[in-house]
């Protein structure tokens, strides 16, 4: 239930701020009722401008991926801050960052820093298309890569599915010119006989594919393996630059991300979240021969005032060097894998229609029979279910993802109380779904 000074800071917030918030999915439309405004977090908690406890599965949306405050990252940070948030010039911690980025993940021979996932991959896809001199690009329905033009864009009439003909996108967003959206084209995620489709008609004009190796956008989709397999081969048959979109699964289900988990090398690998353990790091980078394209060196523009500030890099920095500690993600995995367990468990207990799954530190929950592993697929969970549950959860202080459409997150500092309590929660949500 909100609480009166909540509901009035979110009216205030409304004046001011479009829709109270700085990003659209934390206004809880999708869940409908009043966001939630916090005030501190620690460890796998979060505390409400009303001092109400909550366990946090949503980690920032990925970054605090050692849980809240994390004490060696908050001193790091605050003995950096103590000289300068900001230079605008060239600092050791950008060189130790790449040189740890390159050793975590070896496909990116070089990176180039900027300050979010949208930057990150709205720069990687300029710097595809100035190495190939081509202008269309593709990306799959369901997956999110931020909000660049090129990027708000929906499958045309046509979906490029088996058998139906090439369409070009359109804009997914007011504000996102038709010519833009005209050079990206969307496939219908895990559909290998599309993608064969599409290379077929058009590989060699193609710049580069962008995907998220394991969607965290759609609610959580895992690749099937022949599909993703098939797309490295395509991409270089045809030259066409292999972008994975790592912002979300980047460090979070592997040390060295969804390329390491799978085995599959992409041309170029976009960073966000994790890499700048909360404060605002994204990053690009794959093979030098790409990235050599970038000025100074080479003709593709790409800039940013604060792109490797030494404040944020630190916290980055920090975190990756705390979460190579043996066994950090064999660790992270088995708990989350716990929680999804438990609430399966829970939800066949009380005879509800739920399914969930992970990979490593990221989960998806679903109100259906089974794992989704297409957009379509994702549509026809039951949202309204899910809505019910959210709120149930988080009156009694369990903070899910406001959207039935978004990966969850568990933390390093998530403890065995924190999923049992979760669990024993969620065993009263479901038998108040199942008395509807
Ligand atoms: P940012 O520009 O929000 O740092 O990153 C964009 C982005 C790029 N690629 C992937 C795979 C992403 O998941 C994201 C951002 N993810 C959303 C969560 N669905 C961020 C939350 C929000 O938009 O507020």
């Amino acid at each position: 239930m909100t609480s009166v000074n909540q509901q009035q800071l979110f009216d205030q917030s409304q004046q001011l701020i479009p829709g109270g918030v700085n990003s659209p999915v934390r206004a809880f439309r999708s869940v409908g009722g009043t966001p939630v405004f916090f005030k501190k977090g620690l460890g796998s908690k979060l505390w409400d401008v009303d001092g109400k406890e909550y366990i946090d599965y949503i980690n920032s949306w990925g970054p605090m991926i050692l849980g809240h405050a994390h004490p060696e990252v908050i001193k790091a940070v605050q003995e950096v801050a103590a000289n300068s948030l900001s230079f605008g010039a060239p600092t050791g911690l950008e060189l130790e960052i790449a040189q740890l980025i390159n050793k975590l993940v070896p496909s990116m021979e070089q990176v180039r820093l900027v300050s979010s996932g949208t930057e990150a991959t709205m720069s990687a896809i300029r710097v595809a298309r100035g190495f190939t001199g081509r202008s269309k690009i593709v990306k799959f329905e369901g997956c999110y890569h931020g909000h660049s033009d090129a990027l708000l864009v929906k499958a045309g009439s046509g979906l490029l599915t088996f058998g139906k003909n090439n369409q070009a996108g359109v804009p997914s967003s007011a504000g996102v010119p038709a010519e833009v959206a005209a050079h990206t084209l969307t496939l219908e995620y895990n559909n290998t006989e599309a993608l064969k489709e599409l290379f077929a008609a058009m590989g060699d004009e193609l710049a580069c594919v962008i995907i998220e190796p394991v969607v965290g956008n759609m609610n959580l989709v895992v690749p099937h393996m022949e599909f993703l397999q098939t797309l490295r081969e395509l991409c270089t048959q045809h030259g066409t630059v292999l972008i994975f979109d790592e912002v979300m699964t980047g460090f979070r289900v592997h040390l060295g991300g969804a390329q390491a988990l799978y085995n599959i090398k992409p041309d170029l690998t976009t960073l966000g979240k994790v890499i700048g353990g909360g404060l605002p790091v994204g990053a690009f980078g794959g093979r030098k021969d790409i990235m050599q394209c970038l000025a100074p060196v080479g003709a593709v523009y790409q800039a940013g005032t604060l792109s490797g500030n030494p404040v944020a890099v630190t916290a980055g920095l920090m975190t990756l060097k705390l979460i190579q500690a043996p066994d950090f993600h064999l660790k992270l995995a088995a708990q989350t894998k716990k929680l999804v367990d438990g609430l399966v468990a829970a939800a066949k207990e009380a005879g509800v229609v739920f399914t969930a799954q992970s990979v490593g530190g990221m989960f998806g929950l679903y109100f259906s029979e089974k794992c989704p592993t297409s957009f379509d697929e994702v549509m026809q969970s039951n949202k309204e279910n899910f809505n019910q549950f959210f709120h149930i959860m988080l009156d009694a202080g369990i903070y899910l993802a406001p959207s039935a459409f978004e990966a969850g997150f568990v933390s390093a500092a998530h403890t065995d109380e924190d999923i049992a309590f979760t669990v024993a929660v969620a065993k009263k949500a479901f038998a108040a779904l199942a008395s509807h």
